[in-house]
């Protein structure tokens, strides 16, 4: 039996906690036009722990008038790149000097073990900032000789400018870390910004906005708004004067976006929802390969868009990989997020608790046998169990559907075509991960795997050197890498009659 008593937070984070619902607009902490408030709570309780600001359309036409200003002033666009890129530093530099405050505080909001927060999710923020600020003066055109028109008559070059202001619009499973993967090519590109958190987890995105003031950005380059996605994050993407939208969420609500943004042709990038497949070939070490898909799961409570959710283990080895992995049902069993034994918390949210649970029991309804977890722990807050399905078909839902919990289904296959062929039977192309120590085996896979990413005997291996971003219904576009600053540029051709 496991305690699910909970730990007292520290003075930093009481403070956060407490301070007044604000929006970050313009550079300065101002009320919402309506006064209208959103409860936060910490999952691990199930408690309301404080309040934001639900931003009206009229805060949100605010955040975009100033975002809009500070753009075309080029108060940020128009500094010598190695100055965007110092601020950028210090801004790394003072999220590295919090990293204790935002670990505990993403536990606290989004239900995520505090140790992980403060492995993954902090140091990855810092490295988005920190890679990004390099390209700030390493983008730019070139000098293309033409092919119609005469060399010496003509003179031909292309240059690289900022798409102008962007709506970022992140979700909650990463809050921190898709905060700064987002303003970070943005900000290296000259770009101004309406940053909106998810409503569920918006404190460390506010925390944030402290630090970007104190980095030196200059007052309306970064804006902040808190609030529901139908309301802000609409408007956001209606917006005229809003010239991109970059968004991590849903499939649903990603296909809505682009939609919405049609009628004023945004640039659109969009990073969605996954189904991702986990290849065990039969010469694998199940010692190794059993772990790392369990992994590839419960990770984040499965809250990854990248969660390795389908599992394919050759016939040959399949019963031993899938005892494997409900072996390591001890280590990954939920505790409160700031229980420093915790590997995995609890969902984050009862919408979200609700929505697994539900997936389960249709799981069940529909044939799959339980050969691990299938149920929640009795305790208060959004706890599931980590899960396993077995006896699975490609009809069922489970298999089917994108999750977003502690959830695997496990299918045996015989050979390679069948097992490529299952892997890319879905809606979505995110990533995958193939275990297998044959290189051959491994080429073949990783190149008839539709996916935006696929791992090799690892899963959810992320760098931001990578461009990262999916095929199919998974999204549009890439980010991270070149690639993820290319997003945010725009190119100009220059032909100079001489
Ligand atoms: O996501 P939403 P939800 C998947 C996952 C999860 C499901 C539902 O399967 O179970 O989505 O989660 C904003 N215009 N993923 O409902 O709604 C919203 O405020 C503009 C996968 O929380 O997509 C939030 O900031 N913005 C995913 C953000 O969109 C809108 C991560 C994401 O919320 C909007 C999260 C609108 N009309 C969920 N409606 C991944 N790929 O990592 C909402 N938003």
């Amino acid at each position: 039996t496991l305690s699910y008593q909970q730990h007292a937070y520290s003075a930093a984070a009481q403070k956060a906690l407490s301070r007044k619902p604000a929006l970050f607009i313009n550079g300065e902490w101002v009320a919402s036009s309506h006064g209208e408030l959103i409860d936060v709570e910490d999952p691990s309780s199930g408690k309301v722990v404080s309040q934001i600001v639900d931003a009206s359309v009229a805060d949100t036409d605010r955040a975009v008038a100033a975002a809009r200003a500070a753009f075309d002033d080029g108060r940020w666009s128009g500094l010598a790149p190695i100055a965007r890129e110092k601020i950028m530093l210090r801004l790394a530099d003072l999220i590295e000097a919090h990293a204790e405050e935002f670990a505990e505080l993403e536990a606290i909001d989004n239900g995520k073990p505090k140790t992980m927060a403060g492995a993954i999710d902090v140091p990855g923020a810092v490295s988005h900032i920190r890679y990004m600020a390099g390209f700030a003066a390493k983008v730019g055109g070139e000098t293309t000789p033409p092919y119609t028109l005469p060399t010496g008559a003509f003179f031909t070059y292309t240059v690289k400018e900022p798409v102008g202001v962007c709506a970022q619009i992140v979700p909650w499973n990463f809050p921190l870390l898709m905060a700064c993967l987002k303003i970070g090519p943005a900000l290296a590109a000259g770009c101004t910004i309406i940053l909106k958190p998810a409503e569920q987890t918006s404190l460390t995105a506010l925390r944030l906005a402290d630090l970007i003031a104190e980095s030196g950005i200059p007052a309306g380059v970064v804006n902040v708004i808190t609030g529901y996605g139908h309301i802000s994050g609409d408007r956001l993407v209606k917006h005229p004067d809003v010239d991109k939208v970059a968004f991590t969420g849903s499939t649903e609500i990603g296909k809505l976006i682009n939609k919405n943004a049609t009628d004023t042709l945004k640039h659109v990038t969009l990073e969605l929802g996954g189904k991702s497949p986990v290849v065990v070939m039969p010469d694998v070490d199940v010692a190794e390969a059993a772990p790392g898909a369990a992994g590839a799961i419960f990770f984040n409570s499965g809250q990854v868009c990248v969660a390795g959710s389908r599992l394919y283990a050759h016939k040959s080895v399949f019963d031993q990989v899938v005892e494997g992995i409900a072996n390591t049902a001890p280590f990954w069993a939920p505790r409160p997020s700031l229980d420093p034994a915790a590997h995995m918390g609890p969902l984050v949210s009862q919408e979200q608790f609700d929505r697994v649970m539900g997936y389960i029991e249709a799981g069940k309804r529909d044939g799959a046998s339980v050969a691990m977890g299938g149920d929640a722990p009795s305790a208060d807050g959004y706890y599931v169990n980590p899960t396993m399905l077995v006896n699975v078909n490609p009809q069922m839902s489970v298999v089917r559907e994108e999750i977003f919990g502690p959830v695997v289904v496990a299918q045996r296959f015989d050979d390679l075509d069948e097992v490529v062929k299952e892997a890319n039977n879905t809606q979505f192309g995110l990533a995958a991960s193939v275990w297998t120590k044959d290189a051959s085996t491994l080429h073949k896979l990783t190149s008839r795997i539709k996916a935006g990413t696929v791992w090799a005997n690892c899963h959810a291996m992320i760098d931001v050197a990578l461009p990262f971003g999916g095929y199919k219904e998974s999204g549009v576009g890439r980010e991270q890498g070149r690639a993820g600053i290319e997003a945010y540029l725009e190119t100009k051709s220059v032909i100079v009659k001489l």
